[in-house]
């Protein structure tokens, strides 16, 4: 299990330079497949953020001197060079967090939202309107932030990046891109791709850290806008730290999504998308996780019978070997939290244990390896249920109508995803209206897409990145009056 790194900027991109004496210190960046180093990664400290912000300023002033097709067509050109480099940016996802290379190359969305975000540069327009009792002019206009910052997570920085990063650009603004210090390779790698198809110097500016740096970035007076995407307890020491200055912040929180099986659902089709949507895909280590099946009583056995056996069916290994569907988890930390949970939910008999709930030894014992797990008949008030997990942990809850299902459903304090399997539109349109979360997907994946704004309500935070609303998020709104006497 190789974990060898492609060559990687191993330091900070601040105004179009590599700086490799970061103030942050040297991160060790272990592969959470062999438990083993594969990079040395320079963080910033706050003078590096310092540094960034002033880049982006000067950037932001450069990119708003250029006609709005000059700025589409070179936003197009980093477009391209992401899909000239989609095996690269998809290698470097793998050796960023071990998401297995099946899986990495969701790459292909940092291009999506690129080249679709692209496209609305020579398309903002203002509005002009009448005004009562005058014959003045009123002009509303949308204007860019100048400087935003964005502060991604390690499970999808790419994708992240590309959500929030395209529309901030598209929308004249400048940016300081802050990955987690645990996932920063394929967000450098970006950050060049971005210096060579010759966007402004200093335009994109990616400051890998830790705490401190992020926090240095949130309190810098020269950010107007933060977009977050993380855990909730992050966020509410983000948007502490924004108070002081009252930036506004959008914040991408967590998750623990329900995935309601009701009993005309085509059980295959189910069991196939509840086993990849939950515990397999990157270890159940995302936001959109359906951690919580829900299962109508009249095919509870059936179904649960064929969701094990695609689990028992599915490869797990190597993230580098593409037959491998699920990995390791993030770190040894992350592994001790999650074998944690598994046993209180045993101990506290928060539901049945009937597939997994150990760690991996053999070959894999070196890696962060957790056998995907699942559990019924789970307590929907248990902790097991109520808490985001993170990992490949799912409950199978039973339910016996439909109202019970949205009950238990909207049952938490989370709101990002809810999923639905049934093939009655009716019941379809009806359910996704009264689930309590920002995005319901109905018979089908998590497939994040560029048109469709994307976020939570409740503890999984506000605002949107993704269709026109994620624009509107590196927008303000400015009204000027002409005074016609
Ligand atoms: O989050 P953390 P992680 C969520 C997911 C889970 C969490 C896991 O549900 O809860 O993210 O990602 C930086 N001031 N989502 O562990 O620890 C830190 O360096 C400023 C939801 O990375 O919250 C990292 O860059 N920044 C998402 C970032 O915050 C600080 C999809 C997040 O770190 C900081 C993916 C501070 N004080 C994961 N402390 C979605 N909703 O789309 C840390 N950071």
């Amino acid at each position: 299990m190789t974990s060898d790194v492609l060559s990687v900027p191993s330091g900070l991109l601040i105004g179009g330079e590599r700086i490799t004496d970061g103030s942050g210190g040297t991160h060790a960046h272990i592969y959470p497949a062999t438990g083993r180093p594969n990079a040395h990664i320079r963080l910033a400290g706050p003078d590096d953020i310092d540094r960034a912000v002033a880049s982006a300023w000067e950037a932001h002033r450069e990119w708003m001197s250029l006609t709005v097709d000059r700025r589409r067509d070179l936003l197009v050109d980093l477009a391209d060079a992401v899909r000239e480099n989609l095996d690269d940016l998809a290698r470097l996802n793998v050796h960023d967090y071990a998401v297995p290379i099946s899986f990495a190359g969701n790459a292909i969305l940092l291009e999506r939202f690129l080249r679709h975000f692209a496209g609305y540069i020579d398309k903002l327009h203002g509005a002009t309107t009448p005004v009562t009792g005058s014959f003045d002019i009123n002009l509303i206009e949308r204007e860019p932030y100048g400087v935003v910052g964005v502060i991604t997570p390690w499970n999808g920085s790419l994708v992240v990046s590309g959500s929030c990063v395209a529309p901030a650009l598209a929308a004249g603004n400048a940016v300081v891109l802050k990955p987690s210090e645990v996932a920063p390779l394929a967000a450098l790698r970006f950050g060049e791709l971005c210096m060579d198809v010759g966007l402004p110097a200093g335009l994109v500016n990616v400051v890998p850290a830790g705490p401190e740096g992020g926090d240095a970035l949130v309190r810098h007076p020269g950010i107007r806008k933060i977009h977050f995407t993380g855990g909730d307890a992050t966020a509410r020491k983000v948007l502490q730290s924004a108070a002081a200055n009252l930036t506004p912040v959008v914040t991408e929180l967590g998750g623990k999504s329900a995935n309601i099986i009701f009993g005309d659902a085509d059980l295959d089709a189910a069991a196939m998308l509840s086993a990849h949507q939950g515990p397999l895909m990157q270890s159940g280590q995302s936001c959109a996780c359906a951690s919580r099946v829900l299962v109508h009583e009249s095919v509870h056995d059936a179904f649960v019978e064929k969701f094990v056996a695609v689990i028992q069916a599915s490869t797990i290994g190597d993230p580098l070997d593409p037959q491998v569907v699920c990995g390791p988890v993030i770190s040894q930390s992350a592994a001790d939290r999650i074998l944690a949970v598994i046993e209180q939910a045993v101990t506290q008999r928060s539901g049945e244990l009937i597939v997994g709930g150990k760690r991996l030894g053999g070959e894999l014992a070196q890696g962060y390896y957790i056998e995907p797990t699942v559990f019924i008949g789970v307590d929907n008030a248990s902790a097991l249920a109520q808490t985001e997990t993170f990992g490949p942990v799912v409950s199978v809850i039973k339910f016996s109508d439909e109202a019970e299902a949205v009950r238990v459903a909207n049952d938490t304090n989370y709101g990002l995803n809810a999923f639905v399997q049934t093939t009655n539109l009716s019941r379809a349109h009806r359910v996704a209206r009264q689930l309590e979360a920002g995005s319901v997907w109905i018979n089908t994946f998590s497939d994040i897409s560029p048109q469709g704004p994307y976020g939570g309500c409740k503890q999984s935070g506000f605002g949107r990145t993704g269709g026109l609303e994620g624009l509107h998020e590196f927008l303000q709104v400015k009204n000027i009056r002409i005074g016609m006497r």
